[in-house]
């Protein structure tokens, strides 16, 4: 049993052996930050790179997204360190057009895990969707996720409608094709490439 194990086992969209290598990882005292980025995301990584070179395809990469999902599902009650009374609204989503939601999923999971009240609407969300949840939930935070070039402009549109509709939530946005250049840009209030950095950012800014 080892963290290539869980890698090998997502390489061959194999659910149940992610799901147990996992599990015995975690009772055996394996590091959880080691487990995720080791284990599971380098394993999808290791996949878009297949995908780059034509060796695999799209339902191929859809069955190692489930096999990542459903690992994540058992890390997950272990990816926050500070629960207790709520930090913070946050009210997160992938932006229209965009399906991906791993990157998302574990955003979410850690502002959970560390106490905010979080809101997720899902993927392929519409700017009008952001803000009519981000006036009912009185949002602090709203998080944009996305991993398309061609999805970023769908990042813009959703900060100019958020600020039209004159919303104090500061919005923070994150995915693989953004960076801090683009966030300055398009006026997000902050920019982080990884989940953790997405907590202590929004802790940063709800304080
Ligand atoms: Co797609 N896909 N995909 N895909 N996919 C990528 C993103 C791609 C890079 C693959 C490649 O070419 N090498 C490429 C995008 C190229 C580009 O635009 N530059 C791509 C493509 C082209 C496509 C399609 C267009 C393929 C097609 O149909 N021809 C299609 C688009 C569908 C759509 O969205 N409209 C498509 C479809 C899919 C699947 C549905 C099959 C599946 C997604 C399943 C799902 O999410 N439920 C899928 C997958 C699995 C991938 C790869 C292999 C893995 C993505 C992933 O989950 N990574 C990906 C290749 C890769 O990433 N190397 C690829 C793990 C995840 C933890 O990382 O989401 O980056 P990530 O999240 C990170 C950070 O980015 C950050 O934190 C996380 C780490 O802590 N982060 C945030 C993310 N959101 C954040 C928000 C924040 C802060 C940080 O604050 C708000």
């Amino acid at each position: 049993m080892s963290i290539q194990n869980i890698f090998d086992a997502v390489l061959a969209f194999d659910v149940a052996t992610v799901t147990a290598e996992t599990q015995k990882e975690i009772e055996a005292g394996t590091d959880i930050g080691s487990l995720l980025n080791e284990g599971l995301i380098s394993a999808l990584e290791e996949v878009g790179d297949r995908y780059d070179r034509g060796d695999l395809f799209v339902p191929e990469m859809l069955r190692a997204a489930l096999a990542v999902k459903a690992g994540l599902e058992i890390l997950k009650p272990h990816l926050g360190e500070d629960a207790g009374h709520s930090k913070g609204v946050v009210v997160i989503g992938t932006v229209k057009g965009d399906l991906h939601d791993i990157g998302k999923n574990l955003v979410r999971m850690m502002m959970e895990g560390a106490g905010f009240d979080v809101t997720d609407l899902g993927v392929d969300v519409e700017s009008d969707v952001f803000v009519k949840t981000a006036m009912e939930k009185k949002a602090d935070v709203i998080a944009l996720s996305a991993l398309l070039t061609t999805t970023m402009p769908a990042m813009e549109a959703t900060i100019k409608a958020v600020k039209e509709a004159g919303i104090a939530s500061r919005i923070i946005i994150g995915g693989a094709p953004v960076d801090k250049t683009f966030a300055d840009r398009i006026g997000a209030d902050g920019y982080s490439a990884d989940a953790a950095g997405a907590v202590r950012l929004v802790k940063q800014l709800v304080t």
